[in-house]
């Protein structure tokens, strides 16, 4: 009997080109030392909380535009505990699984909800790569709209860092061209819209794909969550996470409360491999017999990660 992990590198040994898609979310990104939102303890949701103002506010209220737009440092205070480095950071299992599924040619599109770029990192081509919600760099100046990169935010965010206690005394970047302080990554916040080419691809690569694989999110925010929904009725889907997503619920008690959920994990072709994400991409790359592909991978995106460093 195959555990699903073998079952699944069978069915990718199987897959024609083009023709994975992957939705992934903040938590392939945890292992590369940058928190989700809602993982309990670790999650950006429970650093804001520990804050006993913001207590009572929503958690996502940082990342909403008008909030930013009256008062930019509770976003920046919250960039300091989620970014808190110089460098950047580096890809983890989970995106060198994805970059040596891409290089077969069986992948055709990667639609991501992180803002960390790890995915062309990891050697993924930058147009197999939707970021819906956009990228940490450039940061935009929302006064004037000049764009300069993130390392100049960073640059003045030093004074920040270790990270502040209160927001109150975190200083934000300003515009290097109007002095402003109302600089922002070029992220898409809460009441501003998707990029349009995301929704160009998901209408291109998502009903044509055979199967999905759904990881690292919690598949809560719209409408990157509604995305799956795209498939056709007989694409194998695969999640693979700590914690079931979008499951779907019959009854009346489920149709009023939890309508939001799509998948239905008895069905013979929704799969749920449960447990650490980058376990499950480690016992793939195993399964596919592509350890060494691996490694190779892995030395290649180091030094070319070093070089940029050096220079
Ligand atoms: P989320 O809501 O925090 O969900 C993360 C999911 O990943 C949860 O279901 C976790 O249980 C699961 N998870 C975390 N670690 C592991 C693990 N090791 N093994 C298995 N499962 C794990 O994050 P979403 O991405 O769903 O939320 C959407 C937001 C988060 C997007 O707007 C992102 O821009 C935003 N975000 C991005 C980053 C980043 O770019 N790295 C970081 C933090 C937040």
């Amino acid at each position: 009997m195959l555990t699903l992990v073998q079952q699944l590198a069978s069915q990718i040994r199987q897959q024609p080109p083009e023709s994975i898609v992957f939705f992934v979310g903040a938590g392939i990104s945890v292992a590369a030392g940058i928190p989700d939102f809602r993982s309990p303890a670790i999650g950006l949701y429970a650093s804001i909380h520990e804050m006993k103002r913001f207590r009572f506010k929503s958690p996502t209220f940082v990342f909403e535009i008008d909030e930013f737009m009256n008062d930019p440092r509770p976003f920046w205070w919250i960039f300091s505990r989620l970014w808190p480095k110089t460098e950047w950071p580096h890809p983890t299992d989970f995106h060198y699984l994805m970059a040596l599924l891409a290089e077969e040619g069986i992948v055709s599109h990667v639609f991501t909800q992180n803002v960390d770029n790890l995915e062309e990192v990891a050697g993924i081509d930058q147009n197999l790569i939707s970021c819906a919600h956009g990228t940490l760099n450039p940061c935009k100046c929302l006064k004037c709209g000049h764009k300069f990169p993130l390392s100049e935010a960073l640059r003045q965010m030093t004074v920040n860092f270790p990270p502040k206690e209160d927001y109150e005394d975190v200083i934000p970047p300003v515009c290097p061209n109007c002095g402003d302080n109302h600089v922002k990554p070029e992220v898409v916040f809460f009441g501003e819209n998707l990029p349009s080419e995301t929704f160009t691809s998901a209408h291109e690569y998502i009903p044509k794909a055979s199967l999905a694989i759904i990881s690292g999110t919690s598949l809560n925010v719209e409408p990157f969550a509604s995305f799956p929904k795209m498939l056709k009725e007989n694409s194998q889907i695969y999640v693979i996470n700590r914690e079931k997503v979008k499951e779907q619920r019959g009854g009346l008690i489920g149709a009023l409360h939890l309508s939001s959920g799509y998948i239905n994990y008895e069905d013979e072709k929704c799969h749920f491999i449960e447990g650490d994400l980058q376990e499950t991409a480690r016992q793939l790359i195993y399964e596919l017999g592509w350890d060494e592909r691996y490694q190779a991978l892995k030395t290649r995106i180091e030094s070319i990660e070093q070089t940029q460093t050096d220079s």
